[in-house]
């Protein structure tokens, strides 16, 4: 794959800004670096000197006021290692903007950042097989909850003899459009949507067409598109790594791997469950007990609703598995920043200890 950096890209091209200047420790002699990718150890980071390959101090990581890891999007302060131009070292990694988070696959409940700093995230959602409003809900209670815009992409509309309709329903959700890879349609629409100096991320189930897209902006096929397999819909050149492109006209771009269900990482007391679901959120306000289930209790708007076909069964189900999952997340979140805590202060103590060690050799 073909690394893309077009000659002599400012910072302010890059999406820095004076908030951002703000931080940087004066006469600390570190400049500004943007994570265009994150291997294990290392990042790839943007620089108006050109790309950079960049290790990590762990210091810089453990002190870094981030959480879900280093991202893609992430604003790196990089020194010079020496002699050799081409390879930096990353001192700090400054405070994000913005974040769309997600938790980490497997049983421990960990967030894993997926982008940092974007301003907008996509939402990729194809006319076939993927399209389910549901999945779609998911996605925007998880952008909310990390202070990026959204917006639905509904791709693939070559397929589909009139795509009104399905746009329609979604774009009851957020504010919506459609694209067509194939056929070009509303590409302009959504290159409108990426100008100069902001970062956008696509994001979506695997094989919806998300790659495709990002080669289409970039008018050459840089991320390799996934044949879909016929068994089961999925792509076969499955992108395996987030990745950020500058598009022809300035604007900044992640594509990201596809994934399959997406467990939003909600902070304790998160409202955007309830802020993406207002309808039900004001339907269940107006049940005669605080702590109405709405299942069989007296007084109940929302089964009202429901009998009446005023409200969705599936939009309901949709807001009560979020709903669930935030409360099962809480204590396993707490969990989570004891955990954090304690190997703060393991560190801590462990650094005091050298240091008195020290202190007696002397
Ligand atoms: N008909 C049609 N097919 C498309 C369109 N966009 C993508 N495809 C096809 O859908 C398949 C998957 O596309 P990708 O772009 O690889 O999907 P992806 O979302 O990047 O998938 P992952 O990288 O696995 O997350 C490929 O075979 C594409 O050719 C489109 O607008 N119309
Ligand atoms: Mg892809
Ligand atoms: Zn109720």
């Amino acid at each position: 794959m073909e690394r893309t950096l077009p000659e002599g890209i400012s910072l302010d091209e890059l999406g820095w800004s004076d908030e951002l200047a703000r931080l940087v420790p004066e006469g600390s002699g570190l400049s500004p670096a943007r994570v265009a990718s994150v291997y294990a150890a290392r990042v790839d980071v943007w620089t108006p000197e050109g790309p950079r390959l960049a290790s990590l101090r762990s210091r810089a990581l453990r002190d870094a006021p981030i959480v879900g890891g280093v991202a893609v999007g992430d604003w790196a302060l990089v020194a010079q290692t020496g002699a050799d131009t081409s390879e930096v070292v990353v001192e700090a990694i400054l405070p994000r903007r913005t974040v769309f988070l997600r938790q980490a696959a497997g049983e421990r409940a960990e967030p894993q950042a997926i982008a940092a700093n974007v301003d907008r995230v996509f939402v990729v959602t194809a006319v076939d097989g993927d399209f389910n409003l549901r999945r779609v809900e998911r996605y925007l209670v998880a952008i909310a909850s990390g202070g990026a815009e959204a917006q639905i992409v509904l791709t693939k509309s070559d397929l589909v003899p009139d795509v009104a309709p399905l746009l329609e329903r979604i774009g009851a959700l957020a504010p919506a459009f459609a694209t067509s890879a194939r056929s070009g349609h509303g590409v302009d629409e959504l290159v409108a949507r990426i100008p100069r100096g902001t970062t956008a991320t696509v994001v979506g189930s695997s094989g919806v067409g998300k790659s495709a897209l990002v080669n289409r902006l970039l008018g050459r096929d840089v991320q390799l598109e996934g044949a879909v397999r016929e068994h089961d819909g999925r792509g076969r050149h499955t992108t395996t790594r987030r990745e950020l492109f500058v598009l022809p006209g300035g604007g900044l771009l992640i594509d990201t791997p596809g994934m399959r269900e997406l467990k939003p990482w909600l902070p304790e007391g998160a409202h955007e469950v309830d802020d993406a679901f207002d309808d039900v959120a004001a339907l269940a306000e107006a049940c005669r007990y605080r702590d109405c289930g709405h299942a069989r209790e007296p007084g109940c708007a929302v089964r009202a609703a429901l009998e009446s076909g005023e409200l969705a069964a599936a939009r309901f189900e949709g807001w009560q598995k979020l709903s669930r999952e935030r409360t099962e997340l809480a204590p396993r979140q707490a969990t989570f920043a004891a955990v954090a805590e304690s190997r703060r202060r393991a560190r801590t103590a462990s650094v005091a200890l050298r240091k008195r060690l020290k202190d007696k050799g002397r």
